[in-house]
């Protein structure tokens, strides 16, 4: 891969990183700008990185509650992103999503869901809608190892299968769900075997390079637009926060994390580059502009109202 492509792989990995790095200085910080629950992707950069190139404009990505990368690498604005994690009325949602529940349609990123599963038939809504309407767009949509678990998930999979639906189901299998981990869950650990199941193209992809992902993304978009149905590409990635904020993270073996951070996209991308012969001076450059950028849209996002109590039930139908 070119040295440009794989710098402005870092560089978008990093910006993923210092945003969410602001994320938890600001939820776990005195002045408590953040409230509530707030999931990490810390570790997970290269999924987002890699798969968010390969898809148009009109395409439809639907995220879980692990998706301030996927917004980012999207093109969703990161003050807009930190203003509605701060609940400020500049946020994306107006303060109402805050980091678990938002979405931003207008870039093409259709919301993040905390209900494990529930992308799944989403996207396979709006890929079916995709195909009544004409618009020839591509859905897809991440969930968790965990999330595969999920009866609605059975049924989004086979059911893309069925009708051949532009669907690119991206299980991003960090290992964990929760608290519980992947052996003690599954008879099968191998996630994209059952692809052959439901009659559809299936991958195991390295999830911890953006490379990786993209090609395999590439392959899977061409395939679901040119008519040629889903497919299920499994990542193969971990994450080095805890399941959520504050979560004790008591279940992980020793060095366990250890290992992860041996192996964690951005770290192992930054020796990659050095190894080829690209200066340090390079490397840091892509920090240290990512840092900078998500320092200034954190003081924009914090400069700007909290949302207004009175407009609680704007927006709000039934
Ligand atoms: C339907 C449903 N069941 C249970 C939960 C509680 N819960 C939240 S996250 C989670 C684990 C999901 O793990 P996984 O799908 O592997 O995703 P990860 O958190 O690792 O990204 C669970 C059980 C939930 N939010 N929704």
């Amino acid at each position: 891969m070119d040295t440009q492509r794989r710098l402005a792989d870092l560089h978008a990995m990093w910006r993923i990183r210092a945003l969410e790095e602001k994320v938890r200085e600001l939820r776990v910080g005195a002045e408590g700008a953040i409230v509530g629950s707030v999931h990490l992707s810390i570790g997970q950069e290269a999924g987002p990185v890699g798969a968010c190139t390969e898809l148009g404009p009109d395409d439809a990505l639907f995220a879980t509650y692990r998706g301030h990368g996927w917004a980012l690498a999207r093109g969703v604005p990161a003050e807009g992103i930190l203003a509605e994690c701060a609940g400020r009325a500049t946020g994306v949602n107006g303060g109402r999503g805050g980091s678990a529940y938002f979405t931003a349609p207008e870039h093409g990123f259709h919301g993040e869901n905390s209900i494990v599963g529930a992308g799944l038939p989403i996207a396979v809504g709006a890929a079916l809608a995709g195909r009544f309407d004409g618009g020839g767009r591509v859905a897809l949509t991440v969930c968790g190892d965990g999330a595969l678990n999920q009866g609605a998930s059975h049924e989004a999979l086979n059911m893309a299968a069925a009708f051949a639906l532009p669907v690119v189901f991206v299980c991003e299998n960090n290992r964990w769900s929760e608290l519980t981990a992947i052996e003690e869950m599954v008879g099968e650990p191998e996630l994209w075997r059952r692809a052959a199941g439901y009659g559809m193209a299936g991958e195991r992809v390295d999830g911890n390079d953006p490379g990786a992902v993209r090609a395999a993304v590439r392959g899977a978009v061409a395939r679901a637009r040119s008519g040629g149905g889903p497919a299920l590409l499994e990542l193969m990635t971990q994450r080095l926060a805890g399941h959520y904020i504050g979560d004790a993270e008591q279940y992980r073996a020793p060095g366990e994390l250890d290992r992860a951070r041996e192996e964690e996209p951005i770290a192992r991308l930054g020796r990659e580059l050095a190894e080829a012969g690209v200066p340090a001076a390079g490397i840091e450059d892509a920090r240290t502009r990512a840092h900078a950028e998500m320092e200034e849209a954190a003081a924009a996002a914090l400069a700007a109202p909290l949302a207004d109590p009175e407009t609680a039930k704007d927006h709000v139908y039934a």
